[in-house]
């Protein structure tokens, strides 16, 4: 079966955050592609990707990158598809460049930008994403949120105790 997201990133030094949101796809049974595509060092890859991905079978695409992160928001501009942008955090400046690199989108391209680091929320916004159209996917999310919700409920009461 394709691929139905997408999960790239623009060196493989993004990899250790990256991968929560494979994590979390894996979690719920779907199926992904994992690739480096640098809008800098390798932008006609990167262009060829973006508007490659709908023929491909893509739903979604997952883009993170850090520091000068234009990653994500050249792969919007190249791609009718959702992209969700995940801010790398380097060495220097916290991620806040990657934060800032990714969320000011001009107006007409978006890309639904997640926290630093934020990787596993972006597998599950990608999740959510799907199963607007997918009825298990989306009793599997509802009982994920319930487990959520009773984890938190078993520390108060453990707290409480
Ligand atoms: C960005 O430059 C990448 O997304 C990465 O976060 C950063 C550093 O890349 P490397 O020098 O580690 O390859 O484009």
């Amino acid at each position: 079966m394709a691929p139905q997201v997408g999960v790239i990133m623009g060196s493989d030094s993004d990899w250790p955050v990256l991968e929560a949101a494979g994590q979390a796809l894996d979690e719920f049974g779907v199926s992904y592609e994992v690739g480096v595509y640098s809008a800098h060092r390798t932008p006609q890859r990167m262009l060829d990707y973006a508007t490659s991905a709908v023929t491909r079978g893509l739903k979604v695409i997952i883009a993170g990158a850090g520091g000068a992160a234009h990653l994500p928001g050249m792969v919007a501009s190249a791609t009718p598809l959702p992209v969700i942008g995940v801010p790398v955090p380097l060495k220097y400046l916290d991620g806040m460049d990657s934060l800032l690199s990714i969320v000011q989108m001009p107006a007409g391209v978006p890309v639904a930008t997640v926290s630093v680091g934020g990787a596993r929320n972006a597998g599950l916004l990608a999740v959510r994403m799907l199963a607007a159209f997918d009825e298990d996917l989306r009793k599997k999310m509802t009982r994920f949120q319930a487990d959520l919700e009773k984890l938190v409920l078993d520390k108060d009461a453990a707290l409480r105790s």
